[in-house]
């Protein structure tokens, strides 16, 4: 099993209700109010890790959510926050919202965390609302409600290298003589079935180098394993191209050449154009000199390793190889892209609705930042409700609209009758 690419839900963690309570002392009657704060819910953190090269984790568990904060207490004692959730993503993860489709991050680089969702902030606590005319407020804040989130996570691996070529060439003989990775070789056709990533050690250079399933023609139109694992090599700042040269397969080791630039052309015209090293492999066999030389001269001004990848001879020149023409190219640039945000509501705004036969809706950001402050049965609070409305002109916007005493007016769940 080899993931990609998956679409999961987040949620970070709502926000605690601030409290309602009074102070109560012996001798000290009538304490003033001592409910305290909600606690912050827990943000939803990312993290890349180099270790991980798959999204696999992600098959089964596709519901993400932070813990809530805890509410206030007496005694002005704060709700406990939510804790984080950090989640762990491979290097190269592209993060994007699945409605739009647009990226809102790239976890380029590693170890450095992200936070993808902030968590509710607390409600405040009764304390808060003791004013010379309210000695006693019955009513608190409840804590922000987070909204979950539908994501999608795409991998895009980052590597200094890719291995191109048909199968069977040896691409991860290749890569298991010149790292420590252990990818499966054997000898058919398609024997790997996702990408493999191993770390070269040259002198005091290291490059990674990510090995792929093999290409065939028609790969664009989804032959053989299709050309979808070119995304994982799309982000390389060259490509190492293996040639099985013995021709033992009935092929042409030239034909080869074009036919994987082809395809990679097909895919990527930026892909197509990055520098590539050759690999004449399977040296050891009887035509292989031979068309080793042909190779040559249809193809001058490329650089051509010879190689036995089996034994590991010919590594040394590549290596020598690969690190001069990295040491000329540009470090992996993370994607260029206009981050996407969700919208944030506006809290101040609000917006007035006449909805024909005396009934009225009024919604936006106010709205749900006045509705967090009110207990609908507690009489001082609605009054402080019917106070707030009238201060941030809701009253006379719903004037202007036509409305008249007696009317319907909607605020989210709650209903009540106009009376100006
Ligand atoms: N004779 C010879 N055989 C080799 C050499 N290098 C690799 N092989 C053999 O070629 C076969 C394929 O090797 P792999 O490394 O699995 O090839 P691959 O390109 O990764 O193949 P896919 O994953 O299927 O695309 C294996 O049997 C290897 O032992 C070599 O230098 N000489
Ligand atoms: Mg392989």
């Amino acid at each position: 099993m080899f993931i990609d690419k998956v679409k999961i839900y987040m949620k970070s963690g709502n926000g605690g209700n601030g409290a309602v309570s009074f102070h109560t002392e012996k001798y000290v009657p009538n304490g003033g109010p001592d409910g305290g704060d909600g606690g912050k819910g827990g943000d939803i953190v990312l993290i890349a890790d180099s270790s991980k090269n798959t999204l696999n984790d992600f098959h089964y568990a596709k519901h993400f959510r932070a813990e809530n904060g805890m509410p206030g207490g007496a005694k002005r004692s704060a709700g406990k926050q939510g804790k984080d959730l950090v989640i762990t993503v491979p290097v190269g993860t592209v993060v994007k919202d699945f409605l739009t489709g647009r990226i809102i991050k790239d976890m380029f680089e590693e170890g450095v965390p992200y936070v993808l969702f902030k968590g509710g902030r607390g409600g405040k606590g009764n304390c808060h609302f003791k004013t010379s005319t309210r000695q006693a407020p019955h009513f608190s804040q409840t804590g922000e409600k987070t909204v979950e989130r539908e994501i999608v996570l795409e991998l895009k691996t980052i590597a200094d290298v890719g291995l191109v070529g048909f199968p069977n060439v040896g691409k991860s003989t290749l890569l298991s003589v010149i790292s420590s990775a252990k990818p499966k070789i054997a000898n058919y056709h398609f024997t790997t079935l996702s990408p493999n990533l191993g770390v070269v050690k040259y002198y005091d250079s290291d490059f990674v180098v990510a090995d792929i399933p093999g290409l065939i023609e028609g790969a664009s139109d989804g032959m053989g394993l299709g050309h979808d694992f070119l995304r994982h090599i799309e982000r390389t700042r060259c490509l190492v191209h293996v040639l099985d040269v013995s021709g033992q397969e009935g092929r042409d080791p030239y034909d080869d050449f074009c036919k994987i630039n082809n395809e990679l052309s097909t895919y990527s015209e930026v892909l197509a154009e990055r520098p590539q090293i050759i690999v004449a492999n399977k040296m050891d066999m009887p035509d292989s000199q031979a068309n080793l030389e042909k190779l040559q001269q249809k193809l001058p001004d490329m650089v051509i390793v010879p190689m036995m990848a089996i034994i590991a001879d010919g590594i040394d020149v590549l290596l020598k190889e690969v690190a001069k023409l990295i040491a000329t190219l540009p470090p992996v640039k993370p994607l260029e892209y206009e981050p996407f945000e969700y919208e944030v509501e506006d809290k101040d705004g609000f917006q007035v609705k006449n909805e024909g036969q005396g009934i009225f809706t009024v919604s936006g950001g106010l709205m749900e930042q006045l509705g967090r402050r009110v207990v609908f049965d507690d009489y001082e609070s609605l009054n402080f409700f019917q106070k707030m409305l009238r201060q941030r002109g809701v009253i006379a916007a719903l004037r202007k609209a036509g409305a008249q005493d007696g009317d319907t007016v909607v605020i989210g769940d709650i209903e009540f009758e106009f009376v100006d």
